[in-house]
C-alpha cells in the first residue's frame, strides 16, 4: 500500500486502546504528515481561531484538582474575587474583541454554579453576544436544568474537561468523579450547546493515560466541537508543582493524534504556551492545532502578549478566523515587516 494515501477519515466513536497507541507509536514524521493531511481535508490550513479568557469568579474553589491554583485547599497566594459585575465583564469582552478575539470564554472557580448565580451569568451571555462575539463558559458541573438555562440565554459553548484518563484521574482529583464530568457533558449536549472538552498533559501521567484521554474524548457520543489540549502550568503551592516536564515532542504528538481522531473538531493549543518556543507552537499548528487562547492572561496565569502572538502568526503566514479587517491588516503588516513567507500571501505557487 502507498503509505502516503489515506482514505477520508470517518467520524469514529469506536476506537480501541491498541488503535490509539498505534497512532502514538508512528514515527514522528509519519504522524505529522497524516495529521496535516487530515487537517487539510476538514479545515483551512493556515487559519487560527482566537478565544480570550476571563476569570469571572476567582479562587476559593472547594474542589481539590491537583493542578489548579484556584483550589481553597492549596496555598498559592491567589487573591479570591467574587462573581464580577455584568458591566465589567462586558467591558473586558469589548477589549477582547478590539484585540482580535472572536470568542469570549468566561470561567468561574465553582464546583458547580448555584441557581441564583445564573441570573447574572445569563445576563453576561446575552450582553457579550450582543457585541458580536461567540460565548463560552466554564462554571463547573451543571444540572440538566442549568444547562438548559444557559442554552436558552444563547451560550454557544460550554467547556468542561475530562482532564486525563479514567485510570489516572483519581491521582489528580478526588472531589468529583469522571462520571460526574460525563454527566455534565451529556446535559450540555442535550441542551443543544456546543461542547468544549479536552484535558491536561504533563501531570506525571503515563503515555497510556494520554492515549486513553483522547480515546475517551473521541468515543463520546459526539466529538467535542472544541478540544483544548493544555500543557500543565505549574503553579507554586499546587501538588503538581515540580512534576517532571513532558517531552515537548510528546505534546506535539498529543495534538496530532487528537487531530486524526477528531477530524472535524477545533483542536486548541491551550495552556502552557508561555513556556513554548515559536518553533514548538509552529509544530503544534502543523500537527493540526487551529485555535489558541489569546490575551495576556489565561484565567489566573500568564499567556503570551497579543503582540507576541500576532508576530508569531505573521511569521507563520497564518490568518485569524473571522477577524475584522483591521486586525488582519495589522497581521499582514507584521508579516511584511518580518518577511515571513506563506505561499498564499506571496503567490509563489
Ligand atoms: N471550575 C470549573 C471546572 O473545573 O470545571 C472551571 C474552571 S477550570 C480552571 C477549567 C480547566 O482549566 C480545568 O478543567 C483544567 O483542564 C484547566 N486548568 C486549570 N488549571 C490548569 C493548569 N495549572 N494548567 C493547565 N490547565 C489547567
Ligand atoms: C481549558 O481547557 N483551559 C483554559 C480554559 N479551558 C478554561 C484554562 C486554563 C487555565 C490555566 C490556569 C489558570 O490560568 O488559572
Ligand atoms: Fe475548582 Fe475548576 Fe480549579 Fe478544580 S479546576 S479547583 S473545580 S476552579
Amino acid at each position: 500500500m502507498n503509505q502516503h494515501t489515506f482514505s477520508p477519515p470517518e467520524l469514529r466513536h469506536d476506537w480501541t486502546r491498541e488503535q490509539v497507541q498505534a497512532l502514538f507509536a508512528l514515527p514522528f514524521n509519519d504522524l505529522l504528515f497524516r495529521a496535516q493531511t487530515v487537517h487539510r481535508q476538514f479545515h483551512e490550513s493556515n487559519t487560527v481561531q482566537l478565544s480570550t479568557l476571563l476569570s469571572i469568579k476567582t479562587g476559593a474553589c472547594p474542589e481539590d484538582c491537583g493542578y489548579c491554583p484556584q483550589s481553597v485547599r492549596f496555598e498559592t497566594g491567589l487573591k479570591k474575587e467574587p462573581l464580577m459585575e455584568v458591566q465589567a465583564v462586558v467591558e473586558a469582552a469589548r477589549e477582547a474583541k478590539a484585540g482580535g478575539a472572536t470568542r469570549f470564554c468566561m470561567g468561574a472557580a465553582w464546583r458547580s454554579p448555584k441557581d441564583r448565580d445564573l441570573d447574572k451569568v445569563e445576563a453576561m451571555v446575552r450582553e457579550v453576544k450582543a457585541l458580536g462575539l461567540e460565548t463560552c463558559m466554564t462554571l463547573g458541573m451543571l444540572k440538566d436544568t442549568q444547562a438548559q438555562r444557559l442554552a436558552d440565554a444563547g451560550l454557544d459553548y460550554y467547556n468542561h474537561n475530562l482532564d486525563t484518563s479514567p485510570e489516572y484521574y483519581g491521582k489528580v482529583i478526588t472531589t468529583r468523579t469522571y462520571q460526574d464530568r460525563l454527566d455534565t457533558l451529556e446535559h450540555v449536549r442535550n441542551a443543544g450547546m456546543k461542547t468544549c472538552c479536552g484535558g491536561i498533559v504533563g501531570m506525571g501521567e503515563q503515555p497510556e493515560d494520554r492515549a486513553e484521554l483522547l480515546r475517551q474524548l473521541a468515543n463520546l457520543p459526539a466529538h467535542p466541537d472544541s478540544v483544548p489540549i493544555n500543557n500543565l502550568v505549574q503553579v507554586a503551592g499546587t501538588p503538581l508543582k515540580g512534576t517532571a516536564a513532558l517531552d515537548p515532542l510528546d505534546f506535539v504528538r498529543q495534538i496530532a493524534v487528537a487531530r486524526i481522531m477528531m477530524p472535524k473538531s477545533a483542536v486548541r493549543l491551550s495552556a502552557g504556551r508561555t513556556e513554548m518556543s515559536d518553533e514548538l507552537q509552529a509544530l503544534c499548528f502543523f500537527a493540526g492545532a487551529n485555535s489558541i487562547f489569546y490575551g495576556d492572561k489565561l484565567l489566573t496565569t500568564e499567556n503570551p502578549q497579543n503582540a507576541k502572538d500576532r508576530a508569531l502568526l505573521a511569521r507563520l503566514g497564518m490568518s485569524v478566523q473571522g477577524a475584522e479587517s483591521a486586525v488582519q491588516e495589522e497581521a499582514m503588516e507584521a508579516l511584511i515587516t518580518t518577511g515571513g513567507p506563506s505561499c498564499s500571501a506571496s503567490g509563489c505557487c
